[in-house]
């Protein structure tokens, strides 16, 4: 309570100072009044972005090793052209052509030799995101790869981490926009013996687009900068509303992966319950369900089974449904659609029973040392935004070390949001449990053990964390609204 009325106080009247933010209408903060974007796609669409066409199913990244447990491959984040909407080709930056970019798929065990050619105009580097790889080799904005050149990252792959990952640039203050376009792929790691492996899988990487009057990539302006970027449509594989076709009755795995900068996905799916199965860091230890939604942070990951109907020729919809991420009414996203899923004319298949357990998570035992990490806003923040938001009241300097933690050491983060926007905190390096959520000197532990890389902490709440870094050097913590990282909301561990 205490917190929520610090918050108002502070942040009386400043709709007033916002031009153009009248409450969000139909299309959320994305619509006329915030410098000319319009809310949806300015031409009819053509090409990739037409609404409707099948589910793609995104392309691999190619293995070049024929040895067994290596994986070897070649990534070039370059400028390209696209076609994305009729009449326009649009400037994008992509991973070897692809929008999206291309899946690595890789088996617990693996060495892995990625080399990263940097073909754009700007610094970049490849961060490996959720998994435990050295620090070194973790794409940090310490270690650009500049313009022209090419670096290759190499890492193991740790038993016991098979599960749903993804890449993406993490060149300081220009990620929002070399993920905005197009450089995002996801990173899947297969387990030796995955328990739902009799599942058929679907791969659904969400990004959203926002296109200006010429049919380019939007910049970021002021108003991203401080809510997130607004206005974005979300798309499912590169692909608008697509849909997915499959046979009644069928049993599906879908691996859904948010990639878009600011997005909160509360999902669901029309007709259907959701059975949560794994988290950023993989399977639970049982499944949980039914779930009639589930909130998917920026960056997080969820795998779900969906136990589709056995009605044949029906059509259902996708949803990310309306979510508020501040206390304001700002970051207000009205319902948007995602997907329709659609059965076949075929005679139902029969339904794949889910095992009672899936594998242990383990918790790594008590904690040897406590941190309280709290975050705050002050006056105009970076990048013309209209606040700052700070982790232990700095904004980010790479040349500093903010926190210090022990190699091997178990340590419980309490995080604490005192701002009027959520943040989706990411700590690189390692996968963690959350431990409880306290609200309103309410306590309420997790619900079910989960590992995860990023965890929301909404406005005025707490988050607290049980976390062990087992690799040294320098790792990053930072907000996943990538204009609030961008703007200098993260901290060097
Ligand atoms: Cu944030």
């Amino acid at each position: 309570m205490k917190r929520r009325a610090f918050l108002g106080t502070t942040l009386a009247g400043l709709g007033a100072l916002l031009p153009g933010c009248g409450g969000g209408g139909g299309g959320g903060m994305g619509g006329g009044g915030m410098g000319g974007f319009m809310p949806g796609l300015p031409f009819a669409p053509g090409a990739s972005l037409a609404p409707g066409l099948a589910l793609r199913d995104l392309p691999k990244l190619a293995n070049e090793s024929a040895l067994a447990g290596r994986f070897t491959a070649s990534l070039a984040a370059a400028p390209s052209n696209t076609s994305l909407v009729e009449g326009r080709t649009t400037a994008l930056w992509l991973y070897n052509g692809l929008f999206p970019g291309p899946v690595v798929e890789v088996r617990e065990g693996d060495r892995v030799r990625i080399a990263l050619e940097n073909r754009l105009p700007l610094d970049t580097t490849a961060h490996w995101h959720g998994l435990p790889v050295p620090a070194d080799q973790d794409g940090n904005p310490m270690d650009p790869v500049r313009p022209g050149t090419t670096r290759v990252y190499e890492f193991d792959i740790p038993s016991g981490t098979a599960g749903t990952y993804w890449y993406h640039p993490h060149a300081h203050g220009t990620v929002a926009e070399q993920v905005s376009r197009g450089l995002a792929a996801p990173f899947i790691v297969r387990a030796a013996n995955d328990p739902l492996a009799a599942i058929p899988e679907v791969t659904m990487l969400v990004t959203g687009i926002r296109l200006d009057g010429n049919g380019q990539v939007s910049p970021n302006g002021p108003l991203d900068f401080t809510m997130g970027r607004q206005g974005e449509q979300l798309l499912v594989n590169g692909g608008r509303l697509p849909v997915h076709t499959v046979q009644p009755g069928a049993t599906q795995r879908w691996r859904i992966l948010n990639a878009t900068s600011s997005r909160y996905l509360r999902l669901a799916l029309d007709g259907h319950a959701f059975t949560l199965v794994g988290t950023d860091g993989g399977l639970l230890g049982a499944p949980v369900g039914p779930l009639a939604e589930i909130v998917v942070a920026p960056a997080q990951r969820v795998e779900i089974v969906v136990a589709v109907t056995t009605a044949p020729g029906a059509r259902f919809t996708l949803r990310a449904l309306r979510h508020v991420s501040d206390t304001m009414g700002m970051g207000t996203y009205s319902s948007e659609d995602l997907l329709t899923l659609a059965t076949t004319t075929a005679a139902p298949v029969a339904s794949i029973a889910l095992p009672a357990t899936l594998r242990p998570v383990v918790d790594p035992g008590p904690a040897v040392a406590a941190r309280r990490v709290v975050l705050t806003q002050s006056g105009m923040g970076m990048m013309g935004a209209m606040f700052g938001f700070l982790i232990d009241g700095r904004s980010f300097d790479m040349n500093r070390v903010d926190f210090v933690s022990t190699q091997g050491a178990v340590e419980t983060w309490e995080i604490v949001n005192d701002t009027f926007m959520d943040h989706p905190m990411h700590l690189h390096g390692t996968q963690f449990l959350l431990v409880s959520r306290e609200s309103g000197g309410r306590v309420t532990p997790a619900p079910h053990a989960a590992w995860y890389d990023t965890v929301d902490v909404p406005a005025g709440t707490t988050a607290t964390i049980k976390v062990r870094q087992d690799l040294p050097g320098r790792r990053m913590f930072h907000c996943h609204i990538l204009e609030h990282e961008d703007a200098g909301m993260m901290a060097v561990l």
